[in-house]
Formats: structure tokens, C-alpha cells, sequence
């Protein structure tokens, strides 16, 4: 049978999450690292043209969400990080749509896209991308315990961290004022899964 394989790009916080599940829970992945920009032809794999996909058993699976249960049914015995997907999904489903809202404001600073016409929409999408990401990130604060859920580091501990340690790579989000977010962050950041899964400088 084919090995599953796990199309990646350096540097994507989705990416990075389902890379440091490949490791933790010892999946017989294989990893494909993809050239940025992608290749239109991509878009025959996922529709949504994005990294991370996952090709297993004749299936494509995206987007992030979806792969971590895929690799959660994956494992054979439970092994750290916890995810009951029926409990933590509305936790994770909210840090992946604050990472869209992260990467969505980012594109549109890094790509120097200015408002050029009068704004008609009624809202300013970079400032309410930001307002998003900040009521997230309270949210998180004020529900974090040792780790986001319960006593027990989870998925939704790796993806907080991913997002955020991307967010350094871009320098626009101090995410170190909130403290019990920083101490999960900084105490996953220097695990293995994480070590190996640094992005190559470019
Ligand atoms: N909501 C998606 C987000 C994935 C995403 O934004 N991937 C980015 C890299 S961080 C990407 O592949 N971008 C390529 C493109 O938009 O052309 C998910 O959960 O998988």
C-alpha cells in the first residue's frame, strides 16, 4: 500500500501543525515539501490550491482541520497531544480561522495592497482581521489552564503555538502579553517535534 503522504510548505503554521502531529504520533507519513508559490497544477489536488494536503488510501484531505483527524485515526495507541475531536473542535476550528484571519491580514500588508477607493464595505478588513485575532487570543487567556484544555497538552496547544510562532517569523503580533498563552507557546517551542520542524530560513 502506499504510504500516505502529507504535502507541506516551510513556513505554514498549518503546515507546521500537521508536521509536529506526523512526529509526535510517529505516522508513517511521508512529507512533500512544496515550492512557493504553488503550482496552479496544485489546484487539481485541493481546490482550495493550499498547503497542507493530505493523500491517503486514494483520499485528499484538507483543509487542516480535516487532516487532524485524519492523523488522529491514524494512531494505533493514544500518545500526547490529546484531541477528542467531538470536544476540542469548536477550540481548534476558532485558533485555525484566527490563523486564516492572521494569514489574510498579512497578505494583504505584505502584498502592499492600499486602499485606493472609497470604502464602500463599511469596515476596515485589516483592523477587523486584527480585532478578530486579539478577542482570540482573550478568548484563549481566559480559558487556559496549564494547557488550553484541562491538565493535558492537546491539538489545540500545537496550533496555538504554530500560529504564533509564525506570527514572529512576521513580526507583527505581541502575543507575549498574555502569559498563560506565552507559557504554553514557550514550553512547546522547544520540543523535539517543534525543533524539527523550524522553518529553513529563506
Ligand atoms: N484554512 C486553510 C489554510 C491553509 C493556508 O492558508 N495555506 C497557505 C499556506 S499558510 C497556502 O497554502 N497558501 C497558498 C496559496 O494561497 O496560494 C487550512 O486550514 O488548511
Amino acid at each position: 500500500m502506499e504510504p500516505a503522504q502529507l504535502f507541506y510548505v516551510d513556513g505554514s503554521p498549518f503546515s507546521r501543525l500537521c508536521q509536529t502531529l506526523i512526529i509526535d504520533w510517529e505516522l508513517p507519513v511521508e512529507v512533500i515539501k512544496l515550492e512557493w508559490p504553488l503550482d496552479d497544477d496544485f489546484f487539481n489536488k485541493n481546490p482550495l490550491g493550499q498547503a497542507p494536503t493530505l493523500i491517503t488510501v486514494g483520499e485528499t484531505i484538507f483543509p487542516t482541520s480535516q487532516i487532524t483527524e485524519q492523523l488522529l485515526a491514524m494512531t494505533v495507541v493514544p500518545v500526547a497531544p490529546d484531541f477528542d475531536p467531538l470536544a476540542d473542535r469548536q477550540m481548534l476550528l476558532t485558533i485555525l480561522a484566527m490563523g486564516d484571519a492572521m494569514v489574510a491580514a498579512n497578505q494583504i500588508t505584505r502584498s502592499g495592497l492600499r486602499q485606493t477607493e472609497e470604502n464602500t464595505y463599511g469596515i476596515n478588513i485589516v483592523e477587523r482581521h486584527n480585532m478578530r485575532i486579539e478577542h482570540t487570543l482573550v478568548w484563549l487567556e481566559e480559558r487556559c489552564k496549564k494547557w488550553l484544555i484541562n491538565e493535558r497538552v492537546s491539538v489545540c496547544d500545537y496550533a496555538l503555538a504554530c500560529l504564533l510562532l509564525w506570527a514572529d517569523t512576521q513580526s507583527y503580533l505581541d502575543w507575549r502579553k498574555y502569559p498563560k498563552i506565552s507559557r504554553v507557546v514557550e514550553e512547546l517551542a522547544t520540543g523535539d517535534s517543534f525543533a524539527q520542524t523550524v522553518p529553513n530560513p529563506c
